[in-house]
């Protein structure tokens, strides 16, 4: 028989529901993240990245350099291990590792929960490392002030028009492992161009975690960025 209407959605009809309904609760909790970083006057920025790209390097360099002037702290996910939690620990930043099991991006409930104990209010910066994978953290909002996309020099230049989402749900490109770019042949032209012709306009840093190469830029950029959370918290008191 077809074509008949049944009282029981069919099982890919309900699947699609239940996904739709946990992004909608993720939405939500999300957005109460977001006002309690607001008002805490902390600025918020996630990394997303394939695995490998240069996430911890890139945080813990970032977390060395603030350290000395700002309060800085970290939350860093990951399927299994404590191993960047550790690896950013040497910055002696406040570091907290979300280990997600089977799911494969970070969700705002895990933030939130990572973040029970911690007093917002005593952070200039806080750093979220997603998962890595350029799919699945694409959809999971987590409150954050701005999310960068990482992208190695090793990757191949093609990777923002094969995964157009995550460039998409992010603000700022990052260009990592420069001081490879020579052995590969990296194309930066056409790196731009692609990053571009998925996002337009999208702002791109390039730098080296292990020559520091850009990392001023970076800081720079960072600060001017954190300058802004700063004021829109003091008009909202
Ligand atoms: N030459 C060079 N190697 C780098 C740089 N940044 C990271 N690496 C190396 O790349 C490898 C992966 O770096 P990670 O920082 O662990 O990458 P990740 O994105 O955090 O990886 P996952 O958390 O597993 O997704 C390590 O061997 C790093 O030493 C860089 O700027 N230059
Ligand atoms: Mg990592």
């Amino acid at each position: 028989m077809s074509g008949g209407m049944s009282a029981e959605p069919r099982p890919e009809a309900r699947l699609v529901e239940v996904r739709k309904n946990v992004l909608k609760q993720n939405d939500v909790l999300a957005r109460a993240l977001r006002e309690r970083f607001h008002e805490a006057g902390v600025l918020v920025v996630s990394l997303v990245s394939s695995p490998g790209s240069g996430k911890t390097a890139f945080l813990e360099k970032t977390l060395t350099l603030l350290h000395s002037r700002y309060k800085v702290a970290a939350l860093v996910g990951d399927l299994a291990t404590e191993n960047d939690a550790a690896r950013l620990a040497r910055s002696q930043a406040p570091v907290k590792q979300i280990i997600t099991g089977t799911v494969c991006h970070l969700e705002a409930a895990m933030v939130r929960d990572a973040l029970a104990d911690w007093d917002l209010r005593q952070l200039d910066f806080l750093f979220i490392e997603n998962v890595g994978n350029l799919v699945c953290p694409s959809s999971y909002d987590l409150g954050e002030d701005l999310r960068f996309v990482l992208l190695s020099v090793t990757e191949g230049e093609d990777k923002p028009l094969k995964y157009p989402t995550i460039f998409n749900s992010a603000d700022v490109a990052i260009i990592t492992k420069a001081d490879l770019a020579a052995a590969v042949e990296f194309d930066e032209a056409a790196v731009i161009r692609n990053i571009h012709a998925v996002r337009p306009g999208m702002e791109i840093l390039k730098l080296s975690a292990k020559t520091g190469e850009g990392m001023a830029e970076l800081l720079q950029f960072l600060e001017s960025r954190r300058t802004h959370v700063r004021s829109a918290a003091a008009v909202n008191r």
